[in-house]
């Protein structure tokens, strides 16, 4: 199991973009420099979502990434992956932890600080905080935080922050500056004509701006 939190989350999707498989994104962002890939697909039967997992399981284990499967513990378990990524209305956060163990990475999404402290209460790895800016990947996303409410999260839930919505390279350096541990991205890196630049220098310009050290 790989418990790496990482700075830089790239969440894959073939609805907003039909040219690369959620296979090929993941190759794409590991080469770029991605530290956790997440699988994030809302459509399709349940031996589909575990094909597809197994595969990008195997691609991130071979160099080394983490592997989460957003919504869908049942998927994670059966591909063998690093964690899950839970919202607040999915699996519920101790029960995923008790069939999980502490070994994998669990992540909960939060639009609110009484929401990052369930995330907090419920024993999350990190929170999800966001969107921080205005998206067009997520039709439910609801109300952005912006970067005052994310600095004020950061400050106030000891857990990594990655912050997510409407993120790219021209407000990194805000999130950065906010606090937030590191940022998840979807549009930045997929719908880009190279993913694979695009996540590079997402990543310089993240390991750059923030003092950590490199993939932590
Ligand atoms: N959760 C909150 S905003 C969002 C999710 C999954 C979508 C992020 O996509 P993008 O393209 O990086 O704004
Ligand atoms: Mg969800």
């Amino acid at each position: 199991m790989i418990q790496k939190i990482g700075k830089l989350h790239v969440l894959t999707d073939t609805v907003l973009q039909s040219r690369f498989s959620h296979v090929e994104l993941t190759e794409m962002a590991i080469a770029g420099g991605a530290d956790v890939i997440q699988f994030r697909q809302k459509q399709g039967s349940t031996r589909e979502l575990i094909e597809i997992a197994t595969q990008m399981k195997r691609a991130c284990a071979d160099k080394g990434v983490a592997f989460v499967v957003n919504d869908r513990i049942d998927v994670a378990i059966a591909a063998k992956a690093d964690g899950v990524h839970l919202g607040q209305d999915d699996f519920p956060i101790p029960l995923a932890r008790q069939l999980l163990g502490n070994e994998s990475i669990i992540g909960g999404s939060a639009a609110t600080l009484e929401e990052a402290r369930k995330c907090l209460a419920d024993g999350a790895d990190y929170v999800g905080f966001g969107p921080v800016f205005p998206t067009g990947s997520k039709d439910d996303a609801g109300p952005v935080s912006g970067v005052e409410t994310l600095k004020m999260i950061a400050e106030a839930i000891p857990l990594p922050i990655i912050a997510i919505g409407g993120i790219g390279l021209g407000n990194t350096p805000a999130i950065v500056g906010a606090g937030a541990h590191g940022i998840a991205v979807i549009s930045a890196v997929c719908c880009q004509n190279d993913p694979c630049q695009a996540t590079n220098a997402l990543c310089e310009l993240l390991y750059a701006v923030n003092s950590g050290g490199r993939h932590v």
